[in-house]
């Protein structure tokens, strides 16, 4: 009886090549099979079937747990030790290489965990390219928070993989990421899986370019419903956001109500100025308090005073 070459593939595979981790490693070149009921010997080469191990075939095995880049471990521990983290936003648009270096000394010594740089409008890959260089000599881990994929920069450590969670445009909920992903690949980024979430009632300037739809300051239950999609979509952390300058932060109430809800490390900022604010947030649940502005415009005590009151 003839049995056609592909069966002998198929029945090989199943009988030799028990896991993906097997497929992979390539372990074995080639290997004979014997069928015991007469059939010629039929040698498969590994190397004839094996996906190629290209740039996209590299790194863990779809099987194997989830291990933890530097930089979100770097994040875990601090909410660990000391019930928050506090993450300086860097815009790129609104500092000099100089400014940005002598800020994150400053804002390293009073304990802020990590840089974020992103704005909501774009610069040039050489202005921000030069910003993140500046911050990381300073010796604070840059995480980047792009608004589209001109904000990825080959320098920095890592970045906030995000998707607006309520975006009304494709563009914000995939496509951008998509067109982005393969970049992150290449620049060896850490990847950090977050649901973006913008709140307020009139549009900010991060809802009125991502074509959001806000969640009202006043319904905490729409964004907890949305963090818990982010949840089940994999996202490690949910960033309620009230955008930059807000004249409102996101409530309190609003933090606690996705905390009861979701298993999900909240992030939140835009708007917080006083440390009683930043305080009341980490008291509903907040894991991480962001601020930009504070650090741009008013004296370093006020910042210092916000890192004091939420640690
Ligand atoms: C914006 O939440 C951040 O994404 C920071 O906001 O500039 O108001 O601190 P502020």
């Amino acid at each position: 009886m003839q049995v056609p070459f592909v069966e002998h593939c198929e029945w090989a595979l199943r009988t030799l090549v028990r896991t993906p981790e097997d497929f992979m490693s390539s372990k074995v070149d080639s290997c004979g099979l014997k069928k015991a009921d007469g059939f010629n010997s039929v040698t498969l080469s590994f190397k004839q079937l094996s996906v190629s191990q290209g740039e996209f075939g590299k790194g863990p095995s779809p099987l194997s747990d989830i291990s933890l880049g530097t930089v979100e471990s770097h994040l875990r521990n601090t909410i660990r030790r000391e019930g928050v983290a506090h993450l300086t936003l860097f815009d790129p648009e609104k500092l000099t290489p100089f400014v940005a270096r002598k800020l994150a000394f400053e804002v390293k010594k009073i304990g802020t965990a990590a840089a974020m740089v992103g704005g909501s409008t774009a610069t040039s890959v050489y202005e921000l390219d030069a910003i993140v260089k500046a911050i990381k000599s300073a010796g604070l881990h840059v995480i980047l928070f792009p608004n589209d994929v001109a904000g990825l920069s080959r320098y920095a450590d890592a970045v906030f993989f995000m998707s607006l969670l309520n975006s009304i445009n494709p563009y914000y909920l995939s496509g951008a990421q998509a067109l982005g992903a393969p970049l992150v690949k290449r620049y060896g980024l850490e990847p950090i899986p977050m649901a973006y979430i913008i709140i307020g009632e009139s549009s900010s300037a991060a809802g009125f370019v991502g074509n959001a739809n806000p969640i009202p300051y006043d319904k905490p239950e729409l964004a907890a419903i949305y963090a818990l999609a982010g949840e089940y979509l994999g996202m490690r952390f949910a960033y309620l956001e009230a955008g930059s300058g807000a004249r409102k932060t996101v409530s309190p109430e609003m933090v606690q109500t996705v905390r009861r809800l979701c298993h999900i490390n909240v992030i939140t900022g835009g708007g917080i100025k006083t440390p009683s604010q930043a305080k009341e947030l980490v008291d509903a649940g907040a894991s991480v308090i962001v601020t930009g502005t504070i650090a741009e415009k008013a004296p370093l005590a006020r910042l210092r005073a916000i890192i004091r009151a939420i640690r």
